[in-house]
This record gives C-alpha cells, sequence and structure tokens, in this order.
C-alpha cells in the first residue's frame, strides 16, 4: 500500500510529473514496451482513437500528442493482466463483491464470456451461441417489451450503436438509459429548444481566434488534458482565459507542455487563467445573470457599442423580457447566491465585453446541479447579447466526457427519440418503432424497484457504481429475472446482479478487429461534432473476444429470428455495410464511407454555428431563469438549523477514469495514497471544532426520511468556499438521492448535495471502511 500522505502541489500541471505517472501506470500493467507503441497508435490517422475523453485532434496530424490520463486511459485497456476462468473458479461473487471497485478492474482484462451459476455462487465460462440464446429467451418471454432496459455507456462506437438501437426499438422500446443521463443531459434540454442543436457550437480552428475563453465548472488538466495545449497556446497569443470554479484547479494555473522541449528543460510553464473565480458551489447562473446584467449596463451608458443590435434583431426572440429581468435583478442577490462581489462580477464581465470574440466552455461543474439547464440557457443569453454564436473564435463549447458520447446519442441511443427519426427506421427497415418514450438512468432504477423492468442489459459502463443512491440501485438490479453486461473489465456491475446474469467480454478500440471481410475500423464523433474512423493496432486480449458490433447482431439474429427482416450477420461481416445503413437513416452522413477516406474524417453539420435555428419559432430565443432560492441545499438548511449543512460536491480525482479507478493519488490536489478524503475550509474545520486531519462519516440531509451516509473520510483543509466540500465519486454515490436530479434533464445532481459531518473514528486503512460497508448493504439489498 503507497503511503498516505498529504502534501501542496507546487509544480504545474503537466510536465514530469506526467511523465512519471505515465511510467508507473504502464508499469503497473506489465507493459512496457508493447504500451509505448500503443501509446504512439493514439489518434493517429491509421490508429485508433483514444479511448479517454471526447476532446478532439488536431487534425489527427502525425506529431504524437502525449497526454498523460489518455496513455493511462490506453495502458488500462492494454494490459498484460488477465481476468480469466481461473479467476473466477478462486472466489465466489460473493467473494468478489467484497472488493474494492479498484481490486475487481485491476484483476485485467476480461476473457470469456461468463454465466452466474447459482448453486455454486460462482461465474462459469458459457459458448457464445449459449449466451445468445439465454439473452432471447428472457426478452422473448416478458409479457411487455417495456419491461427490458438497454443501457449505454459512451465508448460504444457509432457502428455499434446504430446496430444496438436498431435492434431494440425492433424489439419494441425505447428504453435506452445511458451515460448522457448522467453527464451532458442538460447540456441537450438547454440548447435544443434555444439554439435548436444540443451540440457545442465551435471547433478546434475557433480556439485559435478566440479572444476569450471561459472555462465553467470544468478540470480539463485532468479530465481533459489535450485542451491544456489549446489553453497555453491561446494565452500566448494574448486571449483572456476565465475560470468559473469553487476548486483552485492546478491545471486552470499553469501548465507544462511535455511536449515543449523548452519548459520541460527549464522547468518553466505557462499561465493559463488570467482571472480566476471562486465562485460557491451552485452559483453559476447568478454569477453569469451578474455579467449579463453589467453587459447590459454598460450598454446603457455606451449605447450601441456593447451589445451586437443586429444579431440581435435578425436572428434571436425574447430580448426585451430578458433585459428587463436584469435590470430588475438585485446585486446583493446576484453576491449572495454565487459568492463572488459586484466588483469581480462586473471585471469578468469586462473581459467579455472587450473581447472580439469569446467562447464558453463548461462541463460537470455546470450539468450535475438542479438548475443546470436554466443555467446553461443564461451561458448562452449571454454568448447571443455580443452575437458570440455562428462566427469565428465564438461560440458554445460543452466538453463531453466519454470519447463517443457524442456519436451515441447522434446514433439514436436516446429514451426519447425525435419523430423524424423514428419515422426514418420505419420508412429504411420497414417496422413499426415503439413511439412511447422510454426510460433514463433514473427512470431505469425506478422502473427495476418496482419489479417492472426485468431485464437489464449493458453495453460498457459501470451502472452500479455511476449511478446515484447505490444501495437502492443494488437493490434494483438484484430484483431483475436477468443482468448483462458486455465489458472489457470485471466491475461492481457484475458482482451486484439479477437471478441469473452474464457477462460478455468485448473488444477495447486498441485492439485489431478481424470479421469476414477483414479487419474493421469503426467510427466516433468527438466533442466539436468531426467524425473519423478508429482502428486497433494490439492482438486482442484473448481469442474469445467478440467485437461490441459483433455481439449485438448475433443477439438481435437470437432474439428477433425471422420477425426481423434485417441481415444483422452479412452486416457485421464488414462494417463499411452498416455505415451504408447510418447514411440511409442519417442525411449529414451522406457519402459516410467515402469521407472517412479523408485523414481526420469529417464535421457533421451545425446548424447553429451556420446560424440557421432549428427551433419552434425558427430564431434563437433568450431565455428568462430567477437566481434558484429554494434548491434542496436551500431548504435543508432552513430545516436543521442546528449543525452546519454543507454543499457537497462529488467529483473525479487525477488518477481515475469515471468508475475505474488506475491508483490512489490525486497529485495535483496533493493528496497521495487514498481517496476517502473530503476538501474543507479551514474555517469551517474550525466551526466544526475539529481538525485537520479528523475523520468524519458524511451524512446526506433529504426530505424523504431515508438514512444514506458514506462512513469514514478524512477531512482536508483546503482552499475552497465556506459551506462547501468536495470528495470524490463513486464512493460518494451512496449520498445521492434518486430524487435529486435536474430540472428537465433529470440528470443526478452529484454537485450539490446537502450533507451533515458527523465526527467518528480514525478510518482504519483504504478498503477497510467501505469492504465492511459493501457486505452490510448487499446483505440488506435482497
Ligand atoms: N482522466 C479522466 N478523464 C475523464 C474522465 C475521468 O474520470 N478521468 N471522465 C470523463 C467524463 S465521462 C466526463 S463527463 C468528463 C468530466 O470532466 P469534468 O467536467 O471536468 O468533471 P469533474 O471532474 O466532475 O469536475 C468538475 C469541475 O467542476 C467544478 N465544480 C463543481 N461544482 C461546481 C459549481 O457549482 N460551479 C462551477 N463553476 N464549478 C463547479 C469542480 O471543482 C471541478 O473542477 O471527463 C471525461 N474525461
Ligand atoms: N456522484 C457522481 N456520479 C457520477 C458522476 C459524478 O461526477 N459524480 N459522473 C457521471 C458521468 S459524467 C458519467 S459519464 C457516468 C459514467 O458511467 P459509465 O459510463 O457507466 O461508467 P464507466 O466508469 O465509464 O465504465 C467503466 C466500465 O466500462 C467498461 N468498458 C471500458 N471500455 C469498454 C469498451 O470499449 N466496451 C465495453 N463494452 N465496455 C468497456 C469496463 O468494463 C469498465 O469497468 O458516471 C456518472 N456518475
Ligand atoms: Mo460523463
Amino acid at each position: 500500500m503507497a503511503e498516505q500522505k498529504i502534501e501542496f502541489y507546487k509544480g504545474p500541471a503537466g510536465g514530469w510529473g506526467a511523465l512519471r505517472s505515465v511510467k508507473n501506470a504502464l508499469l503497473r500493467q506489465d507493459i512496457p514496451i508493447k504500451g509505448a507503441r500503443t501509446l504512439l497508435s493514439a489518434n493517429q490517422p491509421d490508429g485508433f482513437d483514444c479511448p479517454g475523453c471526447a476532446w478532439p485532434d488536431r487534425n489527427h496530424h502525425s506529431t504524437f500528442e502525449f497526454c498523460e490520463n489518455g496513455a493511462k486511459a490506453v495502458a488500462a485497456e492494454a494490459t498484460a493482466r488477465r481476468a480469466g476462468p481461473e479467476l473466477f473458479a478462486r472466489y465466489t461473487v460473493s467473494e468478489l463483491a467484497a472488493q474494492s471497485d479498484f481490486w475487481l478492474e485491476d484483476q485485467g482484462r476480461l476473457t470469456h464470456p461468463m454465466v452466474y451459476d447459482a448453486a455454486t455462487d460462482r461465474y462459469v465460462p458459457v459458448e457464445w451461441d449459449a449466451a445468445f440464446a439465454l439473452v432471447a429467451r428472457h426478452l422473448n418471454a416478458l409479457p411487455d417489451p417495456d419491461q427490458a432496459i438497454f443501457y449505454t455507456s459512451g465508448r460504444t462506437s457509432n457502428e455499434a450503436a446504430f446496430l444496438y438501437q436498431l435492434f431494440v426499438r425492433q424489439y419494441g422500446t425505447n428504453n435506452f438509459p445511458d451515460c448522457s443521463n448522467m453527464c451532458h443531459e442538460p447540456s441537450g434540454s438547454a440548447m435544443n429548444p434555444q439554439i435548436g442543436v444540443g451540440k457545442g457550437t465551435v471547433s478546434l480552428a475557433d480556439f485559435e481566434l478566440a479572444d476569450a475563453i471561459f472555462i465553467f465548472g470544468q478540470n480539463p488538466g485532468t479530465n481533459h488534458p489535450r485542451m491544456l495545449g489549446e489553453l497555453r497556446a491561446a494565452h500566448r497569443r494574448g486571449a483572456r482565459i476565465v475560470s468559473f470554479n469553487p476548486l483552485r484547479e492546478r491545471g486552470l494555473e499553469r501548465f507544462q507542455d511535455p511536449q515543449s522541449k523548452m519548459e520541460m528543460a527549464t522547468l518553466g510553464s505557462t499561465p493559463i487563467s488570467t482571472q480566476y473565480f471562486q465562485l460557491r458551489v451552485g452559483g453559476d447562473l447568478a454569477a453569469v445573470k451578474g455579467l449579463m446584467k453589467h453587459v447590459l449596463e454598460q450598454e446603457d451608458a455606451r449605447p450601441g457599442t456593447v451589445l451586437d443590435h443586429a444579431f440581435i434583431a435578425q436572428h434571436t426572440t425574447g430580448f426585451e423580457a430578458l433585459a428587463a429581468d436584469l435590470r430588475a435583478e438585485r446585486w446583493d442577490v446576484l453576491e449572495a447566491e454565487s459568492g463572488l462581489t459586484e466588483a469581480q462580477l462586473r471585471s469578468a464581465g469586462d473581459v467579455y465585453i472587450g473581447a472580439g470574440s469569446a467562447i464558453f466552455c463548461w462541463g460537470m461543474g455546470i450539468t450535475q446541479h438542479p438548475h443546470s439547464v436554466a443555467t446553461i440557457q443564461m451561458l448562452v443569453n449571454l454568448l447571443m447579447l455580443r452575437g458570440n454564436l455562428g462566427r469565428p473564435g465564438a461560440g458554445a463549447c460543452p466538453v463531453r466526457g466519454h470519447s463517443n458520447v457524442q456519436g451515441d446519442r447522434t446514433m439514436g441511443i436516446w429514451e426519447k427519440p425525435p419523430a423524424r427519426l423514428l419515422d426514418r427506421l420505419q420508412q429504411v427497415f420497414g417496422f413499426e418503432p415503439p413511439r412511447r418514450h422510454g426510460v433514463d438512468t433514473v427512470g431505469a432504477i425506478r422502473l427495476m424497484l418496482e419489479g417492472r423492468g426485468r431485464v437489464f442489459f449493458a453495453l460498457g459502463g459501470n451502472f452500479a457504481a455511476a449511478t446515484p443512491d447505490t444501495y437502492e440501485t443494488w437493490k434494483a438490479l438484484r430484483r431483475c429475472d436477468l443482468t448483462v453486461h458486455v465489458a472489457t473489465k470485471l466491475n461492481r456491475s457484475h458482482v451486484v446482479h439479477g437471478r441469473e446474469a452474464l457477462i460478455l467480454p468485448c473488444l477495447g478500440r486498441t485492439e485489431i478487429d478481424v470479421q469476414a471481410g477483414g479487419p474493421q475500423g469503426v467510427t466516433v464523433e468527438d466533442s466539436m461534432s468531426m467524425v473519423h474512423i478508429s482502428a486497433g493496432i494490439n492482438p486482442p486480449a484473448s481469442g474469445h473476444l467478440l467485437s461490441e458490433p459483433a455481439i449485438v447482431a448475433r443477439l438481435a439474429a437470437a432474439t428477433l429470428g425471422e420477425r426481423s427482416r434485417t441481415p444483422w450477420l452479412w452486416l457485421v461481416e464488414d462494417y463499411a455495410r452498416i455505415r451504408d445503413l447510418i447514411e440511409r437513416v442519417f442525411d449529414d452522413f451522406k457519402d459516410f464511407n467515402a469521407r472517412l477516406a479523408v485523414p481526420g474524417g469529417f464535421r457533421l453539420r451545425n446548424r447553429a454555428s451556420e446560424r440557421m435555428w432549428v427551433t419552434a419559432s425558427g430564431k434563437a430565443s433568450f431565455v428568462v431563469h430567477p437566481v434558484p432560492r429554494d434548491t434542496p441545499v436551500h431548504r435543508a438548511r432552513a430545516r436543521v438549523r442546528d449543525t452546519l449543512v454543507f454543499t457537497l460536491i462529488t467529483t473525479r480525482s487525477h488518477d481515475q477514469y469515471n468508475t475505474t479507478i488506475y491508483g490512489m493519488d490525486d497529485r495535483y490536489r496533493g493528496v497521495f495514497g487514498q481517496r476517502r478524503v473530503v476538501f474543507i475550509h479551514p474555517e469551517d474545520i474550525r466551526a466544526l471544532g475539529l481538525k485537520d486531519g479528523d475523520w468524519v462519516d458524511i451524512r446526506t440531509v433529504w426530505d424523504d426520511g431515508q438514512e444514506r451516509r458514506a462512513d469514514r473520510f478524512r477531512l482536508v483543509a483546503y482552499d475552497i468556499p465556506r459551506g462547501n466540500l468536495a470528495a470524490y465519486y463513486p464512493e460518494t454515490n451512496p449520498l445521492v438521492p434518486l430524487s435529486a436530479t435536474a430540472i428537465v434533464a433529470g440528470t443526478p445532481t452529484s454537485k450539490a448535495i446537502p450533507v451533515v459531518l458527523v465526527p467518528c473514528e480514525a478510518a482504519p486503512p483504504e478498503g477497510g471502511a467501505d469492504a465492511g460497508e459493501r457486505v452490510r448493504a448487499l446483505a440488506s439489498a435482497d
């Protein structure tokens, strides 16, 4: 076990620390040499798309873009370690369930399809055909297709996602919960009605032109490290970079580019943010409103010089109502709710006014809040006041997470499919698609809890750990007749299973995929709507793996049989055939196969970036929203008066990919060898009568009488606003109530949980406290 310590990190983001960390990651996975070759193929024209994040590549040119966390993601997949049948013979599933998330994935790549054997409480090997027959039997026995649930995580390729939605809709349901429901759903929910697209409007070229880049609630140094390269270049040419974040994230402060020989040799670095606003958690809507109020007041003082009147007149509706609302807004309310002063808000507003063109980026710090949709609409309002949409160097940039989460939605992984998609499926494939909307992630958990969701199938991801209200979710999964997981690595979701259960191991993106028609590539769409091909270079982790498209096709054939007129097995012989079908369903994919031949692929049309508004009014709309003052946190504070009620954000460490834990360090935040920590303001520690390093249990304050707790966290004095706490996910997911969801979008509000802290004894070593918790929870989930 690594030494546990808390030590302020003095260095910049990136630099030698990043190189050292990659070396360690490769050593851990026993892949010093192969790993290096694999790393060099990430994001190359003839290589694979990095399975890390959705940040776009510089045109897939051939210089290697170094990215520490991309390298860790690749190493995790290309590991030499294997979780084969011997592992499952050695441990019962109950024994596996007592292990930590880290331990489970650390066993390595899954090698064989496995089926749960209740008599021995073990997973045992199963033939692929028998596995598909088992799923088909369950699906075909359901009285109503809406009792089946089909989850998707965002690594799934376009080809697999397209086949999957086609299969499931032919089967008869729109029950497509996905990771997006927990992630950028609010961005789509906000922007679709407002400007007619649910995606970002910028491309990388805009980053070269922007005079100002505003970053709200996003931590690129850890989660999108290649974005730091763009920010560094922007800073160097004089662009202003303004960050809004309750935590001082190192990657938003300074960056040492591992590809700059000069910076590496001299230990130099480039500052990133020109201004940093440490606002209060959940304070963004108020802050953005403050910026808008300032913009309007400046326009009043210097008429005709601040607003883009031509844009507003020609392209928008609703300006007058917004202006009236802003004029009536009070600075004291904006200050109290944002945690920033009027002077700070005005100075940020001045940077915005001073910029000829501006880009707004945002991440989970914006979306995982009750008022996320409103906040995003306010961000778009602010952009539109100065015409910062649909022109060079300007626009909206929701920074997606999973490498193909955007593409999966484009392909129709959506529980609320638009009628035009269903009409087209009907026309092209000659079947009657279900029109009822399906369940999203939270809806799926409820359906299973009520006993009306009986088969749960997951194409990737880790539903049991990524979702809110962990033990409710476990109860839900354990009520299923059958749970099935297509996966690369063992995880929590495989050991918290239904009465019957399957683990179906698949190829990863780094691996060569050979079908009857020869080696295949798949396509993905990045955060800026670039679609390109990805082809693996490593031999498969095991000879028994199937590709995701092949798994979906064989399952479809087994389930639908004669009922389907789609030639499933023929389609997966050559993925170009799948792409021909994609082209027939989506007009924007015209000449799909031909356009992939261009290195770097092609950009999907984005009508908002052409100033074409596919909205009800045919215009972009300004939307009015009040400053939220009745959130669950406000209500909890009003109710609990004798103790401090904090707002907890649940976030990522530098050593994890969502529920995949790579290691126990969070280097930039100075945490080493441990994860059960909670960041807190030193004055708040004093107010609790405690001291730095003391241990606490965390309890949620909610209004449904249910106890939610996560025990044994170590207090870490930190530069965070008073009244706010931060801790890592997924350990804190038991604290997030199922009913804590974003208005309209339904996204769990993982960054806005009202909690209290209860002192406890010092914790036993890592894994101890929460192993006990897991065993108890599993027992009580039955
Ligand atoms: N290495 C690595 N890369 C990843 C991932 C990973 O886990 N590891 N995950 C991938 C996925 S799926 C996603 S969605 C993205 C996630 O990437 P991010 O969007 O960066 O997500 P988080 O790490 O949760 O961090 C959110 C940031 O928001 C800040 N924040 C919290 N609350 C507020 C608030 O109220 N207001 C503001 N302004 N800021 C706030 C936090 O301090 C933190 O800096 O990254 C993707 N890339
Ligand atoms: N409290 C809290 N909860 C959150 C968040 C938060 O910030 N706070 N963030 C939310 C967000 S933004 C997201 S996106 C979700 C993530 O939710 P998910 O996408 O469901 O979770 P991951 O941890 O990314 O999934 C990891 C698993 O994916 C499998 N896998 C990896 N590569 C492949 C592949 O190529 N194919 C297949 N089939 N499987 C593969 C591996 O078995 C691995 O164990 O979590 C959400 N949950
Ligand atoms: Mo995400």
